[in-house]
C-alpha cells in the first residue's frame, strides 16, 4: 500500500463468526483493506444501497476520517461468470470491492470472497450482501477498530458461504412497561443487525403505558402514555407492605407517527421488518384508562402502577370496543407495512366479562360455550379484519385456546408445547418458549451481583441448548417461521440494562435461528470471544460469559 503513512493491521488465522457460517475456506495470500476504497456496485437490487451504506458505515468505524470511499455502478457481465469483473480503472493502488446478486444463491443468503485482488459480496439477494457485510465486520480483527490512526487492514484469503436456516429470527422489547426513545430503539436494531436478526417485535402497548401515537384516540397518549408512579416490586409473599420499592416519579413516553415512520426506514435499512403489537383483549388497562367506554364499567381507571396480570380488559360485549380496534389497527397498518400485525392475546382474566350484561348477551348472541371463548370470538373478528387487508394476526400462544384462524401465527412462549400444537393443525408458529428466551430472566444464579429481574434463570448455554424443533414430528416442522427472544422491561429502565440482559444471549438465538443445524457449544464458547470484542468496541454492556463452564 504505497503512499499510506498510519498503523496497519494485519489478521491471522481462521476468523470466529457468530452465528456460525456454513463454511469457510481457506485460501492463500492475504488482501489489504485500505482506507482508500473503490466499491463497485453491480446489481440494481432493492436495498442494494443499504448494503453498501452497512460497508460504508464499518469502514468509517475502522479508518475514522481517513477514510476515502468511492462508489460506482458497473453494469453486470453477460456471463454468468461475476467473479472479479472489474473495471480496469479500478485504481490497482486503492482496494476494490464489489457487490454483486448472484441469483443460483438463496435469498439471505451470501457468498464473501476475500481474494487477493479484492474482495467480492455475493448476495440471493440485497439481505445476502448486507449479512455478508456483518460478517465482514467480524472477520477484521479487534485491533482494526482501535481508533488508531490506520491505513490498511489485512485480511487473509478465505471464501465465506453462508445463509440463514430460519425465515424468522426475532427479538421482541417491552417499550410500554419501560419507555427507550428513538436512539435507543435504533441502538437496539443495530445490535440485531450484528447477529443477523431480521424481526423486531416492537411490544407497543400495555397496562402500564399506550407508546403509540393514534390521530383518532388521542387521549391514548395523553393519558395512557403516562402512569404517575411505579410500584417495583411486592415482597416474596406477594403483597405489598414496606419491604415494597415505589418510585414516585411519573414514568412516560410515546412515538410519534413521524418517529415510528423513522424506526420502521431505520430497520428496513438493515433488513429488518417491524411487526407492531397492540395488546387485545388482555393488557389493556392503559387503553381503558384513557377511554373508559372500552372497559365493560366504564370505571375510570389510572394506568396502572403496578407489574403481572390485570383482571381490567376489553368489555368483548360491545360493539364500540371492535370500532375502536379497527380504528387503531386502521392506523397501525398504515405506519407498518409487515405482513403480520401482532394484537397480543396472552393472559386475559375473564372475570370482568362474567359480570358484564354486554358480554353476557354476546356469548347468547355468538352460541359461545364459555366466558374464555369470548377471547377466541373476539381474536377471531380482528384476525379476520386483518385478513381483509392483506395482513396475518400473530398472537401469543392463548389464541389457540379458541378462534385461532387457519391463517394466524402462534406465538409460542408457555414452553413449546402450544407451538407444536399450532403446528401440528397447521398453523404456523414462532417459538419463544420462557425457558430458552426470555432474557428478562437472570443470566446467572449469583443473583446478589445481577440487576434486578423478573425471576427465573437462563445461563447462556441454556440459553443456546434451544432446539426449536424439539418435540415436533417432520412433517410439520415447516410450520415453524422461527425463533425470537423477548425483552420485558418491568425491570429494565435504561438502554445499558437492555444491552445487559441482551448480551450475550442474543448471540445463542441468532445461532439457533441462523445456524439451526450446527450448533456446538465448545465452539460457540471459542467464538464468542470476538463477538465480545466488538460488544466492546461499540461499547455495549454485556454479561461475563465466562462464567457458565459447563
Ligand atoms: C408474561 S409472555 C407476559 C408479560 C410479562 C412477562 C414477564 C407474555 C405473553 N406475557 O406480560 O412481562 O411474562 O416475564
Amino acid at each position: 500500500m504505497s503512499g499510506c503513512s498510519g498503523h496497519a493491521v494485519v489478521s491471522e488465522g481462521m476468523p470466529s463468526v457468530v452465528p456460525v457460517p456454513e463454511s469457510i475456506v481457506p485460501g492463500d495470500g492475504h488482501v489489504a483493506i485500505s482506507h482508500e476504497m473503490n466499491v463497485f456496485i453491480m446489481s440494481d437490487a432493492e436495498g442494494i444501497d443499504y448494503a453498501v451504506g452497512e460497508l460504508a458505515r464499518l469502514a468509517r468505524r475502522i479508518f475514522g476520517d481517513r477514510l476515502d470511499i468511492s462508489c460506482s455502478r458497473v453494469s453486470a457481465p453477460d456471463s454468468d461468470d461475476l467473479s472479479m469483473v472489474l473495471p480496469e480503472s479500478a485504481g490497482k493502488e486503492r482496494c476494490r470491492l464489489m457487490f454483486a446478486v448472484d441469483p443460483s444463491l438463496s435469498p439471505s443468503s451470501y457468498r464473501l470472497e476475500i481474494a487477493p485482488d479484492g474482495i467480492g459480496i455475493y448476495g440471493g439477494d440485497a439481505a445476502g450482501c448486507f449479512y455478508a457485510v456483518q460478517t465482514l465486520r467480524q472477520i477484521v480483527p479487534a485491533e482494526a477498530y482501535s481508533g488508531k490512526r490506520i491505513s490498511y487492514v489485512d485480511l487473509p484469503v478465505m471464501t465465506v458461504f453462508d445463509g440463514p436456516d430460519m425465515q424468522y429470527r426475532g427479538l421482541m422489547l417491552d417499550v410500554a412497561r419501560h419507555f427507550f426513545t428513538v436512539d435507543e430503539v435504533k441502538e437496539v436494531l443495530d445490535i440485531m443487525a450484528m447477529h443477523k436478526l431480521n424481526i423486531f417485535h416492537w411490544h407497543l402497548t400495555d397496562d402500564q403505558g399506550w407508546r403509540i401515537e393514534i390521530d383518532r384516540y388521542p387521549e391514548l397518549t395523553r393519558i395512557g402514555s403516562v402512569r404517575k408512579r411505579t410500584i417495583i416490586g411486592k415482597d416474596p409473599g406477594g403483597e405489598y407492605d414496606e419491604t415494597t420499592m415505589y418510585d414516585e416519579t411519573p414514568h412516560g413516553g410515546y412515538y410519534t407517527k413521524d418517529q415510528i415512520r423513522e424506526i420502521v426506514a431505520y430497520a428496513a435499512a438493515r433488513f429488518i421488518t417491524v411487526i407492531p403489537e397492540v395488546e387485545f383483549p388482555g393488557h389493556a388497562v392503559a387503553a381503558l384508562a384513557s377511554y373508559p367506554w372500552l372497559s365493560c364499567t366504564g370505571e375510570q381507571y389510572e394506568v396502572r402502577q403496578t407489574w403481572d396480570i390485570d383482571d381490567r380488559v376489553f368489555c368483548i360485549g360491545k360493539e364500540s370496543t371492535f370500532g375502536f380496534m379497527e380504528d387503531v389497527l386502521s392506523e397501525v397498518m398504515e405506519l407498518f407495512p409487515s405482513e403480520y400485525i401482532h394484537i397480543g392475546g396472552d393472559e386475559c382474566p375473564d372475570k370482568m366479562w362474567m359480570s358484564c350484561p354486554d358480554c353476557r348477551r354476546r356469548i347468547q348472541e355468538e352460541n359461545l360455550p364459555s366466558f374464555r371463548a369470548l377471547q377466541g370470538y373476539g381474536v377471531a373478528r380482528l384476525g379476520a379484519f386483518l385478513e381483509s387487508h392483506g395482513r396475518h394476526l400473530i398472537g401469543w400462544d392463548e389464541i389457540l385456546e379458541a378462534g385461532v384462524t387457519p391463517m394466524s401465527v402462534v406465538m409460542s412462549w408457555r414452553g413449546a408445547e402450544g407451538g407444536i400444537r399450532a403446528a401440528n393443525q397447521g398453523n404456523r408458529v414462532i417459538m419463544c418458549p420462557t425457558e430458552y428466551c426470555y432474557f428478562d430472566y437472570y443470566q446467572s444464579e449469583d443473583i446478589e451481583n445481577e440487576p434486578l429481574a423478573w425471576g427465573g434463570l437462563i445461563t447462556l448455554d441454556k440459553a443456546y441448548s434451544f432446539d426449536p424443533y424439539a418435540g415436533l414430528d417432520s412433517d410439520v416442522s415447516s410450520n415453524i417461521l422461527g425463533v425470537q427472544a423477548n425483552l420485558w422491561t418491568e425491570y429494565i429502565s435504561d438502554i445499558e440494562g437492555v444491552e445487559y440482559m441482551l448480551l450475550p444471549r442474543l448471540a445463542a438465538l441468532a445461532e439457533t435461528g441462523w445456524s439451526t443445524g450446527r450448533k456446538d457449544w465448545a465452539d460457540f464458547r471459542q467464538r464468542m470471544s470476538s463477538l465480545v470484542n466488538l460488544y466492546d468496541i461499540y461499547g455495549l454492556s454485556y454479561a461475563d460469559y465466562a462464567q457458565n463452564e459447563d
